[in-house]
């Protein structure tokens, strides 16, 4: 199986297509490094490209996160072993009083295909825990909310960001369906985005 099966089976959300096709690449001799770059997330980022352009929708998106997953889950001790450094670490959580998550985990998902280490706080996340995440040296903190009422909670951790004096370790990206990038600037987070492949691209842009 080639490299562009293993693309355009992530693409097609085939995951055990990609996992069957990441097994023969590595048996090939073929870095991990190489189908890490050349196979998902070359892919993952089309994926993302084919949802901004309205082509594909969040189920599609889901799917082919999902079979990014299942070949990453096969790569993974292959590239630990050989040294590869993750793009950056990223800690995402949904806020406080806030049990949606299922945007939150496909950004984290996108993430994770754009080649970040992502640790996932899940859902009803406290400023502490995005405090003890920054004290743990992530990079960059990514908040999710979405309900009017929760969402205020993102400015409230922020502040307790601020009062802990971690405020300027990290860099903080929040996003989900009632925020916006008006709401972000008047909170003083360094980005917005309002969908799982922006996020991923502001996540490269505020590390880079
Ligand atoms: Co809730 N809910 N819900 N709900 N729910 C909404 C959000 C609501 C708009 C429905 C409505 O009334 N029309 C409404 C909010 C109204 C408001 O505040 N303006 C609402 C309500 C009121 C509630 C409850 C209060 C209902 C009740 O109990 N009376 C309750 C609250 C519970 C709580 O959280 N404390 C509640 C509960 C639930 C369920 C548990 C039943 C379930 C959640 C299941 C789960 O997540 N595991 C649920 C669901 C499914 C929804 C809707 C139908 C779908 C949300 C969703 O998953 N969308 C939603 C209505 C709707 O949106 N149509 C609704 C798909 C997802 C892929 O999109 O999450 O927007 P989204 O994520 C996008 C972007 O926003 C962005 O990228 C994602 C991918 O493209 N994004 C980020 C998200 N996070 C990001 C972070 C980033 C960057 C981008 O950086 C870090």
């Amino acid at each position: 199986m080639s490299m562009n099966d293993i693309y355009q089976n992530v693409i097609d959300g085939q995951a055990p297509a990609v996992e069957a096709g990441v097994i023969s690449a590595l048996e090939q001799g073929i870095p991990a490094s190489e189908i890490l770059n050349q196979g998902l997330i070359r892919a993952m980022d089309e994926v993302g490209k084919r949802f901004e352009e309205g082509e594909f929708y969040v189920p599609e998106m889901l799917i082919a996160a999902r079979a990014m997953q299942a070949g990453l889950k096969i790569l993974k001790p292959q590239l630990i072993e050989t040294g590869i450094q993750a793009a950056g670490r990223v800690a995402i959580g949904t806020v406080k009083g806030d049990l949606h998550d299922i945007g939150k985990n496909l950004v984290a998902m996108m993430l994770e295909g754009a080649g970040f280490e992502v640790n996932d706080l899940g859902v009803d996340v406290s400023a502490e825990k995005y405090i003890q995440a920054a004290r743990d040296g992530f990079q960059v903190i990514g908040m999710s909310a979405l309900l009017t009422t929760t969402m205020v909670n993102m400015q409230s951790t922020i502040r307790a960001m601020k009062e802990a004096g971690v405020r300027d370790q990290v860099k903080i990206i929040i996003g989900g369906a009632p925020v916006t990038e008006d709401y972000a600037r008047q909170i003083g987070a360094d980005a917005f985005a309002s969908d799982a492949s922006s996020a991923a691209r502001a996540v490269r842009q505020l590390i880079s």
